[in-house]
């Protein structure tokens, strides 16, 4: 399990699994939007991973991607699905467009990554596909409706995807973190406010543990807490 590509690389969770694996000396795909965001991390780790600017609502550009990644390591051992976006306001107050922009980075934008790796793990009958969803994939609360939603979606999604993959020999793992101290939603990290909510570290060492477990088991689901924080 060498190779290792990331949506959502370029900050918070992402930028936390990249930092961990690129210190185990694997080599990565960094994928994200924001092309500086991207090198300056690529800048952090040693400047040995492949920067992938790519918009994953976008299929010409998840197929480019996919095809820098494999022309540059050959094959793909492990997709992390992390790339996530979040909207929490009143059912009437959500705009049709923010609707549409959630659902496809969310929800399209992890399908198109895994339709199109799939076919490369199944030719090689090994690898995992691992993502970062939500414990709100298994819970709903009000002003959630939309991120809810996609994210109940993206879990359905990648359950089934498990199943069709289990006889291949791929894993798919999905991972369920509660409150985390990132950008998300336009957030601040590392204000006081925010001290006890996860670290994106936490998730990195969760995917960590997910990877390496032995090859006759697979971690199917993973939730995370703060330990203040009820399920
Ligand atoms: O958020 P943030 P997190 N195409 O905002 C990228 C879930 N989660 O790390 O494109 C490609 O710091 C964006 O990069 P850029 C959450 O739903 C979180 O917390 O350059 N990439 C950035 O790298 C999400 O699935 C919490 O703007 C796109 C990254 O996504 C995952 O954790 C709780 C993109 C977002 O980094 C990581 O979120 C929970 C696009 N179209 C679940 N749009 C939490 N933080 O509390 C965005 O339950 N990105």
């Amino acid at each position: 399990m060498k190779n290792i590509l990331i949506s959502g690389a370029s900050r918070g969770i992402g930028e936390a699994i990249a930092t961990n694996f690129a210190g185990k000396g694997y080599n990565l795909g960094l994928l994200a939007r924001s092309k500086s965001d991207l090198e300056k991390l690529n800048q952090k780790l040693g400047n040995k991973h492949l920067i992938l600017v790519t918009d994953i609502t976008k299929e010409e550009e998840i197929k480019e991607a996919s095809n820098l990644f494999l022309e540059k390591f050959g094959q793909i051992d492990v997709l992390v699905n992390n790339a996530g976006i979040g909207l929490f306001r009143e059912v009437e107050k959500i705009d049709l467009e923010e609707w549409d922009k959630l659902m496809n980075v969310n929800v399209r934008g992890t399908f198109l990554l895994c339709k199109e790796l799939i076919p490369q793990f199944k030719t090689q009958k090994m690898g995992h596909i691992i993502s970062i969803i939500s414990d709100v994939a298994k819970r709903t609360f009000a002003q959630g409706s939309l991120y809810c939603a996609s994210k109940f979606a993206q879990d359905a999604f990648l359950s089934s995807t498990r199943s069709e993959l289990r006889p291949f020999g791929v894993k798919v793992s999905n991972i369920y973190p509660g409150l985390t101290d990132t950008y998300f939603n336009d957030a601040t990290p590392n204000q006081p406010n925010k001290a006890k909510y996860l670290k994106a570290t936490d998730i990195a060492n969760a995917v960590d543990y997910t990877l390496h477990t032995p090859a006759n088991v697979v971690v199917d689901e993973l939730i995370l807490h703060p330990l203040f924080q009820e399920y």
